[in-house]
């Protein structure tokens, strides 16, 4: 490792981030309605080996010990997220106020420890209820959405300054509203363009609500960002579907957000999300982050394909291509935090960048009540000194978290791809830092 915490400057943000879906459990405990996912993992043949996040790492039971993990390893920031259905059981309407009870032991105790709590407010998890009314297909997830915020605003916004509209809306739209591999499992164009129009229109409303909170609060909101090159060299048809897979994966959700519109040019098929925009939403999709929020993982490689209907592009998995990759059939390339760093730097609207998930699954092993997890604490050292790179090229990155926290439920894939600095044996609900973490820690010790 060739680096030193200084080199970042001692305004630069390390953390460590979580969702709570993936970590909670307590899926029906004091007052708790059901999200999409608690309905959605009890479907047959949705997640892997038919798990579930019933009860995944009890972190609404265990938060104290595992907080203290964070401060054990010298992290000075977390990033969680608010169970919606937790707060508000039906969505919009009466609260819950064991749910509000929990969070605010969470976020009391953060600050207890002299760690600084920064809130996602939507990390995938829409009550079932207001799935029931159509969830993102409907136009009036606007006004339930605002009402959830409004919520967490008055409930924690004494404390908490730091605040994370959405969670990866290409992710959440794409896979729930289209591919149906995600909750809440619908499928087709025109449910995954609907969720995309009002999940953009919500992502700036959020910001503007919390804005007009308090205006001195840090306002970001997260995308899935990935680097992504031709198959093939030198090959048109390539080079032209890397064009259509950018503007789906990368520019669909956050160039709406810069007040660039939709990016209906380079690819067409995004031209039939107008029949969802009412007058006077242009100027709504727009909202001035104070950082956006980036989450890069890998390289995509993509080919040209006669094959996929609307995208005519395919993305050419880590494995097929004999890389070194991950659980997650990632390929391990760390230049891919630099590029999308040195992508995103290309927008003048961006005030700041942070890293707020990087981190890698590979398979942990036990031995004497040890984890030597080295291939992961090379990814994270090698992602690292790859931000470096790009911000002493004049990039305005700012804060790096690593994902994730502990072992967790990773959505359908189950519980095992591990991604944690902390082992969690979920048999005993047993936690052990792993190398990883323990290098991270005295990394952030000096
Ligand atoms: C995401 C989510 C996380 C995942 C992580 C690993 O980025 O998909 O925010 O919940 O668990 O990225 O896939």
């Amino acid at each position: 490792m060739h680096f030193s915490k200084e080199e970042f400057g001692n305004d630069f943000s390390w953390g460590i981030s979580t969702a709570a879906y993936q970590i909670e459990g307590a899926h029906d405990t004091d007052g708790k309605g059901m999200s999409i996912w608690d309905s959605f993992s009890q479907k047959r043949r949705k997640i892997a080996n038919g798990e579930h996040a019933n009860i995944a790492c009890d972190f609404y039971h265990q938060y104290t010990s595992d907080l203290a993990l964070i401060k054990k390893m010298n992290i000075p920031n977390y990033r969680f997220s608010i169970a919606w259905s937790r707060v508000l059981p039906n969505g919009i309407g009466t609260i819950n106020y064991k749910g509000i009870a929990y969070y605010n032991r969470v976020i009391d105790f953060c600050l207890e420890l002299g760690i600084e709590p920064w809130i996602t407010l939507y990390h995938w998890d829409l009550p079932e209820a207001l799935q029931k009314k159509g969830g993102w297909t409907n136009r009036e997830i606007i006004n339930w959405f605002s009402e959830f915020v409004n919520c967490c605003l008055n409930h924690f916004g004494d404390r908490v300054k730091h605040w994370m509209v959405l969670n990866e809306p290409m992710v959440f739209t794409g896979a729930g509203y289209f591919l149906g591999v995600h909750a809440p499992g619908k499928k087709g164009l025109s449910n995954f363009l609907a969720a995309a129009h009002h999940a953009a229109m919500c992502q700036a409303e959020g910001g503007r609500i919390i804005r007009s909170f308090e205006s001195n609060f840090k306002i970001g909101t997260t995308f899935s960002y990935s680097d992504l090159a031709p198959l093939r060299e030198d090959h048109e048809r390539d080079a032209k579907a890397v064009i259509r897979v950018d503007a789906l994966l990368n520019r669909l959700f956050l160039e709406p957000l810069l007040g660039l519109g939709y990016p209906i040019r380079d690819l067409k098929i995004l031209q039939k999300i107008e029949r969802f925009i009412k007058p006077g939403d242009e100027q709504k999709l727009a909202f001035q982050m104070d950082f956006i929020g980036l989450q890069n993982y890998t390289r995509e490689l993509v080919s040209y394909s006669a094959f996929m209907p609307f995208l005519h592009a395919k993305i050419v998995k880590a494995k097929k291509r004999n890389v070194q990759h991950t659980l997650m059939n990632w390929e391990v390339y760390p230049p891919c935090i630099y590029n999308a760093l040195k992508r995103l730097q290309k927008y003048p609207s961006i005030k700041e960048i942070l890293v707020t998930e990087n981190g890698a699954a590979f398979p942990d092993a036990v031995v004497n009540e040890e984890v030597d997890d080295e291939e992961r604490l090379q990814y994270l050292q090698d992602h690292i000194a790859q931000v470096l790179k790009a911000k002493n090229e004049g990039v305005n990155v700012k804060g790096y978290f690593v994902w994730t926290l502990m072992d967790n439920f990773e959505w359908a894939e189950g519980y095992s791809p591990r991604f944690g600095l902390v082992h969690v044996d979920f048999d005993t609900q047993k936690r052990i830092i792993k190398s990883s973490g323990k290098w991270f820690g005295q990394f952030l010790d000096k």
